[in-house]
C-alpha cells in the first residue's frame, strides 16, 4: 500500500507538470477540430473518452464539432446527450447510427435516466442520423481542418464515405472527407504482436462490422486522407478510473464507471482515451508526441480466410499491415524513451476528473 501511495503521488506530480506543459502547448497552437465517433455502450472507456475530450475542449486544446454513436443501443444517444449536458455543452451536434447491432450497456440507460438531458429526445429514434450530422458539420469547416476520431466500430466511417450529395454539400461522402478531413485517428486494429498469429491480429472495433472496415480501409473507395491507428494493446496497459472516486457521487463519469463495475471502480484499460489523447495532444508537435513510436507508412490489410486455434476459431476480422512508402496508414506503439504507463494514466485520469467551471 505504501508503494502504491508513493507511486500515486509521483504520478499526480507528473500529471500536474504535464498539465502545465499542455497549457503552454494550448496557448501556442490552435485547438484540434474533432468529430468523435463512439460506441458509447458496451465498454465504459467511451464515457471516459467523452469526458476527456470535453476537458480538452475546456482547456482550449480541442474544438468539438460533433459526436456520433456508432452502435444501435437505444439508450446511447440519450446517454451522450446527458454527458454533454453535464459538462455544459448541450449545443454539440449529436447523431447516431441507424444500422448495426445492440450488444447492451451496463450504464447507458441509467445515465440517460438519472441525469438531465437537453435535446428533448424520448428515444434513440429521435436522434438524427450521425452521417447527416457529420455531413452538415464537415460542409461548414475550412478545408483540411478536421480530425475524425473513431473509438468504436467503423459503421459510420464507412457510411460517411458512401453518403450521397445532400442539401449541405454537393460532394459525395468520399470527396467531402478528402476536402475537409485532415486525418482519421482510429482506435482499432492489431498489427502482428499476438503470440502464434504471425503478422496478423484481430481487434474488436475493426472486426465488429467487418464489411464497414473493409470498405473504409481497404476498398477502392477507401478513406482518402491519412489514418493513424491506436491499437488496443497500447491502451490496454494505460489504466484509469479509480481516481474518479475522489469526485462527488453525482459526477456523471464517476457514476458511469460505478455502474459498469457494480462496486468499487477498478483500474480500467483506457483504449479509447489513449487514442483520443494522442489525437489532441500528440499530433502536430504536441506534448504527448514522444510518448509513442509511429510505425509505417503502409496500409491496413485484411485476411478473408478464417484463423485461430482448435478452441477458438474466427471466420473473419483478421487484419495485418503492409509497409509501403506511398501508404496513408500508420500505427502507434509504445516503446519510445518517454513512454511511461503510469505517467500517461495519470495525465488521462486528471482529464477525466476535470470539470468546467460551475460543474461539480
Ligand atoms: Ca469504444
Amino acid at each position: 500500500m505504501m508503494i502504491q501511495h508513493k507511486n500515486s503521488i509521483s504520478a499526480m506530480l507528473l500529471a500536474a507538470l504535464l498539465l502545465g506543459a499542455s497549457a503552454v502547448h494550448a496557448q501556442t497552437t490552435e485547438p484540434v477540430n474533432v468529430i468523435l465517433d463512439t460506441d458509447l455502450a458496451s465498454d465504459v472507456d467511451d464515457a471516459g473518452a467523452l469526458a476527456t475530450l470535453l476537458a480538452l475542449e475546456d482547456l482550449g486544446e480541442a474544438n468539438v464539432l460533433a459526436v456520433g454513436v456508432s452502435v444501435l443501443n437505444e439508450w446511447s444517444p440519450l446517454c451522450a446527450d446527458a454527458i454533454t449536458t453535464f459538462y455544459g455543452r448541450p449545443d454539440i451536434p449529436l447523431g447516431t447510427a441507424k444500422s448495426g447491432r445492440d450488444d447492451g450497456s451496463a450504464y447507458a440507460q441509467q445515465i440517460a435516466e438519472e441525469f438531465p438531458r437537453s435535446r428533448g429526445w424520448e428515444s434513440a429514434d429521435d436522434a438524427p442520423d450521425a452521417i447527416d450530422v457529420y455531413r452538415e458539420v464537415l460542409s461548414q469547416q475550412p478545408d483540411n481542418s478536421v480530425t475524425f476520431i473513431t473509438i468504436g466500430p467503423l459503421t459510420n466511417a464507412a457510411g460517411l464515405l458512401q453518403s450521397d450529395p445532400c442539401e449541405h454539400s454537393d460532394l459525395d461522402g468520399r470527396d467531402l472527407v478528402e476536402q475537409k478531413v485532415e486525418r482519421w485517428v482510429c482506435m482499432g486494429g492489431s498489427f502482428g504482436f499476438e503470440r502464434d498469429c504471425g503478422r496478423r491480429g484481430r481487434e474488436h472495433n475493426t472486426s465488429y462490422d467487418y464489411e464497414a472496415t473493409k470498405y473504409a480501409l481497404t476498398g477502392s473507395n477507401k478513406w482518402p486522407t491519412p489514418v493513424l491507428f491506436s491499437p488496443f494493446y497500447v491502451g490496454r496497459w494505460i489504466k484509469t478510473g479509480p481516481g474518479l472516486e475522489d469526485l462527488p457521487e453525482d459526477n456523471i463519469t464517476r457514476r458511469a464507471y460505478e455502474l459498469y463495475y457494480s462496486d468499487d471502480i477498478q483500474p480500467h484499460p483506457s483504449y479509447d482515451q489513449c487514442a483520443l489523447h494522442y489525437a489532441v495532444r500528440g499530433l502536430d508537435g504536441g506534448p504527448a508526441e514522444d510518448y509513442y513510436e509511429i510505425k509505417g507508412p503502409g496500409w491496413f490489410t485484411i485476411f478473408d480466410e478464417g484463423y485461430g486455434h482448435e478452441d477458438e476459431w474466427f471466420e473473419e476480422g483478421w487484419n495485418g499491415f503492409e509497409y509501403d512508402p506511398d501508404g496513408l496508414h500508420t500505427y502507434k506503439k509504445e516503446g519510445r524513451e518517454n513512454y511511461d504507463e503510469d505517467l500517461i494514466s495519470a495525465e488521462i485520469e486528471e482529464l477525466m476528473k476535470h470539470n468546467p467551471e460551475g460543474v461539480q
